[in-house]
């Protein structure tokens, strides 16, 4: 057989990487980077050079599957199974209402274009408020701030401008953490920075731990973990003392200048070094170089959003940014990433805060309100046990793998089994899909075309790229928007999508819907589609236009709650440990999206996630590398192999998630530890977004029983 070449991109994560693949006789053999893309130049991760070991790995599925009553799956034609799952939805909805349907989205349906619109417009005709996805267990303090805060329009300064750019919780040289389209180095992030420093951008890291971007960052600042809103209150009271603040900005567009002043008074320099375990000097240094600066910004990821006072750090991150100013001002050139998605110039003024969760729907538990029309994920598990007259009794997980990834693996799994109905869409039998009635086999990366409008905003300039389908699914595989819209016609829906609604029997491919999908924007289809390699789209040149003269909305810096929280994360000395004590952080590895990839030994290099500890924490636990031992929080225990990290801080322990078995009796050195069986789901949430505490968790290393 012979091997042919084609153009094409990655879409494991939102860095959307150009490359060129090898195909063998209908298979994707080989990945590499093409050089001639213009946003990633060549550059590809190991994950996504790995796409022939994913697509066609052991645990990948190629048929639809049905549990039968003797709990095993068995393959199906997937028309069926969609006939079966319409049935039973429309009698539960029947008998129930539509809120006894739920539909979670992991985070790759926001990888693919189809999938996201279509199973929206589905879910969204059915009048459920059971939506939930992976942002609310992720950085969903990145929609708080703003419906508390109020948000100011024309956006946050860019990075090839900047300064100084201080990082605090993220590692986005491994990750390409984009925030909530908030963070500007999502693609090719190492070589942004370089380009960056080489200007003279000043990089800060604040992170407990060595990375791949703390070891390119001017300064490091390595405090105890979960302190994040502790530091952050410390700098804004030495930027306050200095008057190094936007005072311009500040009587323009803000309310609370003084109350914040108030509310950090308590945060002097000794107190948090000593809170943060710190030098005073590194938090002084931080602070002149951040708050001296004319421009640039910070920005926060997981490690940030995971600790116990996760809003009001992500709330102070920002304040930062607002007090100084860093935002850009009418008469500036826009943000605008936008090519194929239609946008407007924004203005130069305040959006005022919503507070969404106190007005709507309330969940009967805890009386829980929606954050941009869902509700947070935490709740999922007690939305589905709590008996009540909107039960969730149905549940649709789409590009999750959601048993491992929510807190309290017990609670997560006990929920999943209670479900009348549990339909996942994936394209591997994860732990997930193993609880599920059904699973729908859907089509990988290269099986299905695709463009990139979902990822525009995270572009820092407008560019588009389209790729066809380079190879056919396997046999039983169906693109995940065909089962949606399918789906939807079998329950007598008629789903709209780009305006139109879509009777049933409508022959509609995917290329005419991506087509459509791309209505508003500036670029004619058949020259995307002509420019295989990416098309940069010529700036529309926006500027953000200015504030309404009658306009007054200001952000409110200090609102009640926040200033309460300030205060609580101030006064909480829970982190300084008692002996033997350790904190467990939350990070990320380099050759594994999540779960993706962790079944992929030739990728990894191991079967196993470690729990890495300093070499000087192993030594005093009389441990060696590769020992077997048991990790023990005040939730619960897992057993895990330990390894050595010098990077990490001494009295902290790395566990990576999304590893591990639901078969408590598994060996951990061949299936790796879930370190979500040591988080909760019902102890230490954050108020409002119910965000469970992922890291800075106090716990012991003991030997394994
Ligand atoms: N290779 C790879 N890339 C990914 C993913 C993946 O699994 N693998 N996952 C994707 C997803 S879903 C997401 S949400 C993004 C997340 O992207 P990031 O937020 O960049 O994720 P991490 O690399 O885990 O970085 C979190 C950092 O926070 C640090 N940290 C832990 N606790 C604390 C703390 O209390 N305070 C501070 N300041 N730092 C702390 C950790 O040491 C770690 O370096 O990455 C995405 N990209
Ligand atoms: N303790 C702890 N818990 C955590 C975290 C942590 O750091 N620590 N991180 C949290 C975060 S930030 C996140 S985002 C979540 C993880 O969030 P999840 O989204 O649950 O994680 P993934 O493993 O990426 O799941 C995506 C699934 O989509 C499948 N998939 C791949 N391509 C396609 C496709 O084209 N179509 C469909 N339908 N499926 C596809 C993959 O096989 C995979 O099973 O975990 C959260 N939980
Ligand atoms: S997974 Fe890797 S290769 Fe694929 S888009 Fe992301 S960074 Fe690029
Ligand atoms: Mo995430």
């Amino acid at each position: 057989m012979t091997i042919t070449t084609e153009i094409s991109y990655c879409r494991i994560c939102p860095a959307v990487c150009g490359t060129l693949v090898d195909i063998e006789d209908d298979r994707v053999v080989r990945v590499r980077g093409d050089r001639e893309a213009p946003l990633s130049g060549g550059y590809t991760c190991p994950k996504g050079r790995a796409a022939p070991e994913l697509m066609n790995g052991p645990d990948r599925l190629t048929e639809t599957m049905a549990r039968g009553a003797d709990g095993v799956h068995r393959p199906i034609a997937v028309a069926d199974a969609t006939a079966d799952i319409a049935a039973r939805l429309n009698a539960i909805i029947e008998e129930h209402g539509p809120d006894a349907v739920a539909l979670f989205m992991g985070t790759q349906t926001l990888v693919n274009t189809l999938s996201a619109f279509v199973v929206h417009a589905w879910f969204g005709q059915l009048g459920s408020h059971k939506l939930f996805s992976t942002m609310t267990i992720d950085q969903s303090a990145k929609w708080l701030v703003p419906a508390r805060m109020g948000e100011y329009q024309g956006g946050l300064q860019s990075l090839d401008e900047a300064d100084v750019w201080l990082i605090a919780g993220s590692n986005p040289v491994i990750t390409s953490n984009g925030g909530d389209g908030d963070v500007p180095f999502v693609m090719n992030p190492a070589n942004e920075f370089k380009k960056a420093k080489a200007r003279g951008m000043k990089l800060i890291v604040i992170d407990p731990r060595q990375t791949e971007t703390s070891a390119r960052a001017d300064i490091h600042l390595r405090p105890r973990p979960g302190t994040d809103a502790v530091v952050f209150a410390g700098l804004l009271h030495v930027i306050l003392e200095n008057r190094w603040y936007d005072e311009d900005f500040c009587a323009e567009f803000v309310d609370g200048l003084e109350e914040l002043r108030a509310a950090v008074a308590p945060a002097t320099p000794e107190f948090v070094a000593s809170r943060c375990d710190i030098a005073v000097e590194d938090l002084l240094e931080v602070a002149r170089v951040f708050g001296t600066a004319e421009r640039g910004r910070i920005s926060t990821g997981t490690g940030t959003n995971f600790g116990p006072h996760s809003n009001v750090a992500e709330h102070l991150a920002d304040t930062l940014n607002i007090i100084c100013g860093r935002v850009r001002r009418a008469g500036e050139p826009a943000q605008d990433g936008h090519a194929l998605f239609a946008s407007s110039p924004p203005v130069a003024r305040v959006v005022p805060p919503d507070r969404s969760w106190e007005t709507g729907f309330r969940s009967r538990v805890g009386g829980h309100g929606q954050i941009r029309g869902e509700l947070p994920s935490s709740l999922l598990p007690d939305e589905i046990l709590t008996p009540g007259p909107d039960r969730v009794r149905a549940l649709v997980i789409s590009g999750a793998n959601l048993v491992l990834a929510l807190a309290d693996e017990e609670k997560a799994r006990a929920a999943l089994e209670a479900l009348d109905l549990l339909v996942v869409v994936d394209t591997r039998m994860t732990e997930t899909a193993r609880l599920a009635d059904y699973v729908i086999a859907g089509a990988m990366l290269y099986e299905r075309p695709d463009h990139t409008a979902l990822m525009e905003s995270f572009m820092q300039a407008p560019f588009a790229h389209y790729t066809p389908a380079l190879v056919p699914p396997p046999g039983g595989v169906v693109e995940d928007w065909q089962f949606y819209l399918d789906l939807a016609h079998r329950m007598g829906m008629e789903p709209e999508l780009a305006g139109q609604p879509i009777p049933a029997g409508t022959a509609l491919s995917s290329e005419e819907l991506l087509t459509w999908l791309m209505g508003g924007g500036r670029v004619d289809p058949d020259e995307l589609r002509a420019h295989r390699h990416g098309l940069p789209v010529p700036s529309a040149g926006m500027v953000v236009a200015p504030r309404p003269e009658d306009d007054t909305e200001r952000l409110q810096l200090v609102p009640d709650d926040v200033r309460a929280e300030i205060a609580a994360a101030l006064e909480d000395d829970s982190l300084v440990l008692g002996d033997g004590q350790l904190l467990l952080i939350s990070r990320r590895m380099k050759n594994a999206m999540n779960s993706l990839g962790t079944k992929v030994p030739s990728l990894m290099g191991t079967t196993y996630n470690p729990a890495l500890m300093h070499p000087d924490d192993l030594a005093a636990h009389g441990l060696v590398e590769g020992a077997e031992v048991e990790v023990v929080s005040r939730h619960g225990r897992v057993r895990a192999v330990v390894g050595a990290d010098p990077g990490l801080r001494v009295g902290t322990v790395s566990l990576s998630h999304m590893w591990g078995t639901l078969d408590k009796e598994a060996s951990v050195a061949e299936h790796g530890s879930n370190v979500n069986r040591l988080t909760s789901l019902d102890d230490e949430l954050q108020t409002i977004n119910r965000m469970p505490r992922m890291t800075a968790l106090p716990v012991r290393i003991v030997p394994a029983g």
